[in-house]
């Protein structure tokens, strides 16, 4: 097998100290979870950012601050910005990281239920956000949140509409009114991939840790963070990121899988 790619979610756009006092918000509080992730073992950050009061923003301005920062301290981590960001924003305005450049972003593959609210992803957005992906030169991370989201793209990507071969698709399972976390979903999903493509499984709220185990053994690879659990175990709250990172580096050392590098992440997943 592969070594395995951590990828810590630092911060999402929903979640708030009042919930866990080490969400951060500030580029400050954001370049200490990203730090603390990577000194743990994760490879890749998925950004969101948020201004100082923890209002989430897709501000290009916000990214790019965040971003450098992040780069000055941890020039290596892959960053994968998010162009999800919260849930009623327009299309334009999620997509501003992308005006950045950076090697990968988030394209999300559908419209879903996400709590109370729905996350609008719908046929002409996703066509937008793929022709933004080709023109400038940013692979995708395709998030899954229901099973049909995978048909979805992979329909896109067979018409050329977003980008095509080494996928990389992350599968977001437990959200509520989304595809259940369970074992056998995900290999489901596993099952219905091109040959070639790499793949990773993040499990919402109690989930996130089996879902890394089942990641870990399946050959996937693994995705963690604040943005999808805020506890390290059932009640105790994670002091930060690094934490979460720390328990699914334990868990695959026990189960005989190694660490990848940044670097070793990039020829994996052909950056
Ligand atoms: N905040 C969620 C509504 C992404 O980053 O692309 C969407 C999300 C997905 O987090
Ligand atoms: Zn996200």
């Amino acid at each position: 097998m592969e070594k395995l790619i951590i990828t810590a979610a630092i911060c999402g756009a929903e979640v708030t100290k009042e919930q866990n006092p080490a969400v951060p918000y500030t580029v400050e509080e954001i370049v200490r979870e990203a730090r603390s992730a990577v000194e743990a073992g994760a490879a890749i950050v998925h950004l969101h950012v948020r201004r100082d009061d923890g209002t989430p923003t897709q501000d290009r301005e916000r990214f790019r601050e965040c971003i450098d920062a992040i780069k000055s301290k941890i020039p290596d981590v892959i960053l994968i910005p998010s162009t999800g960001g919260a849930v009623g924003m327009s299309a334009e305005e999620r997509l501003q990281p992308t005006e950045l450049f950076p090697e990968m972003a988030t394209l999300d593959c559908g419209t879903c239920n996400f709590g109370d609210d729905i996350f609008d992803n719908t046929m002409p957005m996703m066509r937008i956000f793929g022709k933004r992906m080709l023109e400038n030169h940013i692979k995708p991370e395709y998030e899954c949140f229901e099973m049909g989201h995978l048909d979805t793209i992979l329909t896109m990507a067979k018409k050329g509409e977003v980008p095509g071969a080494p996928m990389q698709f992350n599968f977001v399972l437990g959200v509520p009114g989304c595809t259940p976390a369970t074992v056998g979903n995900l290999d489901w999903m596993v099952r219905q991939i091109p040959a070639g493509s790499t793949w990773t499984v993040t499990g919402i709220g109690r989930h996130a840790f089996p879902m890394a185990a089942a990641g870990i053994v399946m050959g996937g690879n693994v995705r963690v963070g604040f943005e999808d659990n805020l506890y390290r175990s059932r009640g105790v709250l994670a002091k930060s990121n690094g934490e979460l990172v720390s328990k699914v580096v334990r868990l695959a050392k026990e189960l005989g899988r190694e660490i990848a590098t940044p670097a070793e992440a990039r020829k994996i997943l052909g950056l």
